[in-house]
């Protein structure tokens, strides 16, 4: 999978995407990641991307001519327009369900905007996904088009060890994870459930199942509407 991610801070992308599991995956070839400077692309003498808003207001725009040609680069590369995602406030909370659907794509275009925003006629022309991470406000795309990539990337085949990978479906059927515990048994006067250290496989599996459902009632009541339970478990905890 390959993603290509337009922005006035490359140096930002290469240093925050280049590490641990991700960074694993791409010197892998799992995975690409191509920070395309948008500044490279103004036909401005003196390299601006941005101007004031028509109509007044605090703050600048990002102007579309540098955007549109820097995204227009991506797309003679590839040969075809994949999907091309702003990342704003203002446009549907990213969840799992859309990494998992993201991570069915051979490339990726992440746009992100600083300043006030980007002129509207250039994200028009090129964008097909609106994307929010949150209901708070950051300064610019970076992080956010960061956190898409990591939670998509680790979706595509290869990027996770079959170790790694068991704890991805988790809020697929939108239920918490339950708690984890390691060595010493004891630690400051608090033992480690002795149910998980019976070696016996089913209960195990049936108190964390039950660990989870109830960690997702009391911390994310809100997802239990969605939340994925059998009709025994609806019974007993709703
Ligand atoms: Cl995608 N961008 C910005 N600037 N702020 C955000 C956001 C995105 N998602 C939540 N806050």
């Amino acid at each position: 999978m390959h993603f290509y991610i337009l922005t006035l801070f490359p140096e930002m992308i290469e240093s925050g995407l280049n590490t641990s599991i991700i960074g694993r995956a791409v010197q892998n070839g799992h995975l690409s990641i191509t920070a395309v400077n948008i500044r490279d692309y103004t036909l401005d003498r003196h390299k601006k991307v941005d101007d004031y808003p028509y109509g007044g207001g605090a703050g600048m725009v990002m102007q579309a001519q540098p955007v549109y040609d820097a995204w227009e680069s991506v797309i003679k590369q590839v040969g075809y327009r994949p999907r091309t995602v702003y990342l704003t406030p203002q446009a549907e909370v990213f969840r799992q369900k859309m990494a998992k659907e993201f991570a069915c794509e051979q490339n990726l275009i992440f746009l992100c905007g600083h300043y006030e925003g980007i002129d509207e006629r250039v994200l028009e022309e090129i964008v097909t996904d609106y994307v929010s991470i949150g209901d708070y406000v950051l300064t610019g795309g970076e992080l956010p088009a960061m956190v898409m990539a990591d939670a998509i990337a680790r979706m595509v085949p290869g990027v996770l060890t079959n170790e790694q990978s068991g704890s991805t479906e988790s809020l697929e059927g939108n239920l918490l994870e339950y708690p984890q515990y390691s060595r010493p048994r004891e630690w400051n006067g608090k033992a480690v459930p002795d149910i998980l250290l019976s070696g016996d496989h089913a209960k195990v599996d049936a108190w964390r199942r039950e660990q989870s459902i109830l960690r997702t009632m009391q911390r994310r009541p809100d997802l239990m509407a969605e939340a994925e339970l059998t009709i025994k478990e609806r019974e007993k905890y709703l």
